[in-house]
C-alpha cells in the first residue's frame, strides 16, 4: 500500500526533528535532471541536492560500480587496507593535480579535518606558537554543521544557542583583499574562503581579488584553503573554481558530487606538506576511505571527465545565465551566476524567494531559496539547451508575476 504525501509529511513531522522546511513535495525516483514525486508528476531538478548530484540522478555508471563493489567488499577501516583507495587516491591527483590526499566522508568533516591539519602544520612546519594558531574566514561563510564550524559563522540562525565555541578564527568580509592584508600575523595558519560564496546567495568575488589572496598568502606563508565543495567538480563550468582565477589553493576541499550524489563521500587535498604532518592515530575515521566509498567516487569522477559534463556546465551555464538576464520582469534585482551555479535575485517589494519557489513547483521545476530574497538555480551538469530553454520559459512566467 503507497503512502499519501499527507501521511508521509504529518509522520516526518511527528518523529523527526524540525531542522528543515521542506518544499511540499516528496520525491520517490529521480533520472538525470529529473525527479518524480511520489504521485508521478515530474520536476526539473535544479538544486541537485545542493551540487550533489551534478552527474545527474542515479547515473547509470555510479550506480553500477557502486553495487559492483558492494556485493564485494564495503568496508574495512583503516585498520586494514582496501584494493580501492590506492586507486582512488591516484585518479583524484592526477585529475586535481594535488599530491596528497585525506578521505573523509561529508564536507563538514573534510572542513574540520583541514583546520586540524593547517594548525599541525602552523605549530610543526611554519614554527607558530603552541595554542596560537589563527585562521582567517570570511564573513557569510557557509563551511558546515559542526560545533567548529559554526562558531565561526556569522549567521545568527547557523549559530545561536550552540556555543560556548573554539577560538582562533578571524572574520573578514568576502571580496577585500585589503582586509585579509590587515587580518594577517605572524601567528595567521590560513585563509580558508570558498570561491563563490553558496549560501550567501551565490557571490562572486570582484575579478583579480583570488590573485591577490593567492599572492599575501605565499608572500605571509600561510595556507590556501579553498572549501570547493560546492563550487568543485565542474559546478561553475571548470573542475574546480579556482582555475577561473589562474590561481592553485595549497589546500583544497571536495565534497558532494565526489560521490555523484550516491554516497557522502569528500576528501582534503594539498599539494604541498600539510597532510604529510599528520601521523598515524593523530586523525582518521571509520568509513573514510572505504572501499564503497572509493569506487563510487572513481566512477563518479570518470563520468565527470568522459561524458564531458564539465564543459556542458560552461555551455549551458551561460545559455543559462543568458535567458535570466533576458528575463524583463519587476521582480527581479539582479541576476548572477558562473557555469551552473546561478542565482536571481529579487526585489525585497517582490515578496519572498520561497513564494516563486512554490510556484516554480507548480510549473515542474524544483528550485530552493536562500535568504529571503533569492532564487538559487543549479540544474545536474547533464542539462541539455532544451531543457534549459525549458526552465527559462517556466521561470520567465513564474517571475513576471506579482506574489508579494
Ligand atoms: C545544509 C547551503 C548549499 C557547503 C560548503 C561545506 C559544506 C557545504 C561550501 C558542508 C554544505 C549545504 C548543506 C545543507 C545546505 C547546504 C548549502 F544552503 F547551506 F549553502 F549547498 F548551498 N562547504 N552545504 O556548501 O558539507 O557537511 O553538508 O556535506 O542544510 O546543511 P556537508
Amino acid at each position: 500500500m503507497s503512502s499519501s504525501v499527507i501521511d508521509l509529511v504529518a509522520t516526518e513531522a511527528r518523529f523527526g526533528a524540525h531542522n528543515y522546511e521542506p518544499i511540499g513535495v516528496v520525491l520517490s525516483r529521480g533520472e538525470g535532471v529529473w525527479v518524480w514525486d511520489i504521485e508521478g508528476n515530474r520536476y526539473l531538478d535544479c538544486l541537485s541536492a545542493y551540487s550533489a548530484v551534478n552527474q545527474g540522478h542515479c547515473h547509470p555508471k555510479i550506480l553500477a560500480a557502486m553495487v559492483e563493489q558492494a556485493r564485494r567488499l564495503t568496508l574495512t577501516s583503516r585498520a586494514f587496507r582496501n584494493d580501492q583507495l590506492a586507486l582512488f587516491y591516484e585518479e583524484i591527483a592526477a585529475l586535481t593535480g594535488s599530491h596528497k590526499v585525506l578521505p573523509m566522508n561529508s564536507g563538514a568533516e573534510a572542513v574540520e579535518s583541514a583546520i586540524k591539519s593547517v594548525r599541525k602544520w602552523g605549530y610543526e612546519v611554519k614554527g607558530v606558537p603552541d595554542g596560537q594558531a589563527e585562521i582567517i574566514v570570511c564573513a557569510n561563510n557557509f563551511h558546515g554543521r559542526t560545533l567548529g564550524i559554526v562558531g565561526f559563522s556569522t549567521d545568527p540562525e547557523t549559530r545561536t544557542h550552540f556555543g560556548p565555541f573554539a577560538p582562533g578564527f578571524k572574520i573578514i568580509p568576502f571580496g577585500d583583499a585589503a582586509a585579509l592584508e590587515d587580518a594577517i600575523t605572524p601567528n595567521t595558519v590560513a585563509f580558508l574562503v570558498e570561491p563563490i560564496q553558496g549560501e550567501a546567495g551565490v557571490i562572486i568575488p570582484p575579478a583579480g581579488y583570488f590573485t591577490e589572496v593567492r599572492e599575501l598568502c605565499t608572500a605571509n606563508n600561510l595556507m590556501l584553503v579553498l572549501d570547493e565543495i560546492q563550487t568543485g567538480l565542474g559546478r561553475t563550468g571548470r573542475l574546480l573554481a579556482e582555475q577561473h582565477e589562474g590561481i592553485e589553493a595549497d589546500v583544497t576541499l571536495l565534497g558532494k558530487a565526489l560521490s555523484g550524489g550516491f554516497y557522502p563521500v569528500s576528501a582534503v587535498l594539498s599539494n604541498n606538506e600539510v597532510l604529510g604532518t599528520l601521523r598515524p592515530g593523530q586523525h582518521g575515521s571509520t568509513f573514510g576511505g572505504n572501499p564503497l566509498a572509493c569506487a563510487v567516487a572513481r566512477a563518479a569522477i570518470r563520468v565527470l571527465v568522459e561524458e564531458g559534463m564539465i564543459e556542458n556546465a560552461a555551455r549551458q551555464g551561460a545559455r543559462f545565465l543568458e535567458g535570466l538576464k533576458d528575463i524583463r520582469a519587476n521582480t527581479i534585482r539582479e541576476v548572477r551566476g558562473r557555469g551552473l551555479m546561478l542565482a536571481v535575485e529579487l526585489h525585497p517589494e517582490a515578496g519572498r524567494a520561497r513564494r516563486y519557489c512554490e510556484a516554480l513547483q507548480g510549473k515542474g521545476i524544483l528550485a530552493k531559496d536562500t535568504h529571503q530574497q533569492t532564487i538559487r538555480i543549479a540544474p545536474p551538469l547533464v542539462i541539455t539547451s532544451d531543457q534549459v530553454d525549458w526552465a527559462l520559459e517556466r521561470l520567465a512566467t513564474t517571475l513576471t508575476q506579482d506574489l508579494s
